[in-house]
């Protein structure tokens, strides 16, 4: 069966003033197609997308198809992801319940978890992406370049934004700081960085 590109799960203007329509049509509609097809180019697989992302990883130095493969299948998978940690505004504006008890014993609180993303994202050189993940029982932010993701080094991503230029170009251009701020402050889906987080203590007791 053929990979497939999923929905997003929200309009294509469901994200603005902070991500425009424009932006959104053509990160989803071009660049993760893109990252979709040409994974189907590549391979014929049934194994879900994580377990190719997984078993390409580690060839991936050394053998360019295995790199092709992992690099297409990382992207889709990350991607999905990212759409998955936004939500449009309105919604839940902050961590609730265990995972912000979490954030306290491990930030010390919301406000130093917003501004150590901000500056986590900031610090990216080039492209890749800023991650919120669960890491030997504690929470951690982690930065990942291209198509790396935290899924092939042990950690349990909770939360993620992308930081490639594709992601703000159209919308800030170089203004890198402002698209992360935007995020942030406003569309991050703390609903699903809780689910994510209960997902991985139950698998844990
Ligand atoms: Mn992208």
């Amino acid at each position: 069966m053929a990979f497939t590109l999923p929905d997003l799960p929200y309009g294509y203007d469901a994200l603005e003033p902070v991500i425009s329509r424009a932006t959104l049509t053509l990160h989803h509609g071009a660049h993760h197609r893109s990252y979709v097809e040409k994974l189907n180019a590549l391979l014929k697989d049934d194994a879900p997308l994580e377990a190719i992302v997984r078993r390409t990883a580690v060839r991936a130095k050394e053998d360019a198809r295995a790199r092709a493969i992992f690099n297409n299948a990382s992207q889709a998978w990350n991607h999905a992801f990212y759409w998955n940690s936004l939500r449009p505004r309105g919604g839940a504006a902050e961590p609730a319940g265990r995972l912000a008890e979490r954030i306290k014993a491990d930030f010390g609180g919301p406000e130093k978890l917003v501004q150590e993303l901000k500056t986590a994202a900031l610090g990216v050189f080039g492209s890749g992406w800023t991650w919120l993940v669960l890491a030997g029982g504690e929470l951690r932010i982690t930065t990942t370049a291209n198509a790396d993701s935290p899924i092939v080094h042990g950690k349990a991503p909770l939360l993620v934004f992308d930081v490639w230029e594709h992601a703000y170009y159209l919308d800030y251009q170089s203004r890198r700081a402002e698209y992360v701020s935007g995020v942030v402050d406003h569309l991050l889906n703390w609903e699903f960085a809780q689910h994510n987080f209960l997902k991985q203590e139950a698998a844990h007791v």
